[in-house]
């Protein structure tokens, strides 16, 4: 149909993050980039506390692991109370991601999957786990990579970091994104350079002094390919150097 485009988005991209810890959001959502984003309307973030779910007055929301061991696990009644509530704040449907250590790699193929959508709902855990059963909420579960963090909320934000950095009008054009885009895509960026021409012994390279915009941007070229080849031999579609 002419008049609507099926890919087109009419309204700001909405993100509900369900957290035991929504003060912790505030002041991510507060700096710069994502504060400017927030203030001019192109995302829309709702927090909402897993605690109000509960279904007792203490706010319970963990209990002892079924045949024993060490810490508590994230009950089912306030995930799914939290989840379906949110759900319907909201007529568009969120895609429901799971922030755990047993997720899918983040990757930025994902994030800008993740850009994409009319609404996210990014699901926090900050137990020894999840009741198994609370997986059957998510469309996603996604970790932020190999190391061991103390709840969701870090990776939440990251996530939020990431997608928001690409939803319209967020960047200027002095970001790189431009350039990373088309020019030097998928490799490390090249080594930068400000005043002083020489600091403590070491000195800008003499390419960049030259005013030979060819050559600058051969050199660059080159550093990042070298860069990455060597940093990221993963990047730079190479086998990875000895360890
Ligand atoms: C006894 C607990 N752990 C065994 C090593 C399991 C565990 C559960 C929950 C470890 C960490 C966490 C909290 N982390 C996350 O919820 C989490 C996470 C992470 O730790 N690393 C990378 N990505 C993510 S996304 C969510």
């Amino acid at each position: 149909m002419a008049w609507q485009v099926a890919e087109g988005r009419d309204m700001p991209l909405r993100i509900d993050v369900i957290t035991l810890f929504p003060e912790a959001f505030r002041g991510v959502l507060e700096s710069s980039i994502l504060g400017r984003a927030l203030r001019e309307g192109r995302v829309e973030v709702v927090l909402a506390n897993l605690r109000d779910f509960a279904l007792d007055a203490r706010g319970t929301v963990d209990d002892k692991p079924f045949g024993g061991g060490p810490g508590m696990v994230l009950m089912c009644e306030p995930a799914f109370r939290a989840v379906e509530h949110v759900q319907g704040l909201d007529p568009r449907r969120a895609l429901v991601v799971l922030l755990t250590p047993q997720g899918e790699r983040l990757t930025q193929a994902r994030v800008r999957d993740l850009a994409g959508r009319q609404r996210l709902m990014l699901v926090c855990g900050h137990y020894e786990g999840f009741d198994e059963r609370i997986r059957t909420l998510a469309d996603l579960e996604l970790s932020i990579g190999d190391y061991v963090l103390t709840g969701g909320e870090p990776a939440a934000m990251a996530v939020i970091d990431a997608v928001v950095r690409l939803l319209p009008g967020v960047l200027g054009a002095e970001d790189a994104a431009s350039e990373e885009s088309f020019n030097l895509a998928g490799l490390l960026e090249y080594p930068q350079y400000t005043r002083p021409r020489e600091f403590r012994g070491m000195a800008v390279p003499e390419v960049l002094l030259s005013g030979n915009h060819a050559q600058i941007a051969r050199w660059r070229a080159e550093q990042a390919l070298e860069r990455t080849r060597r940093r990221r031999a993963d990047l730079a579609g190479e086998a990875p150097d000895e360890k």
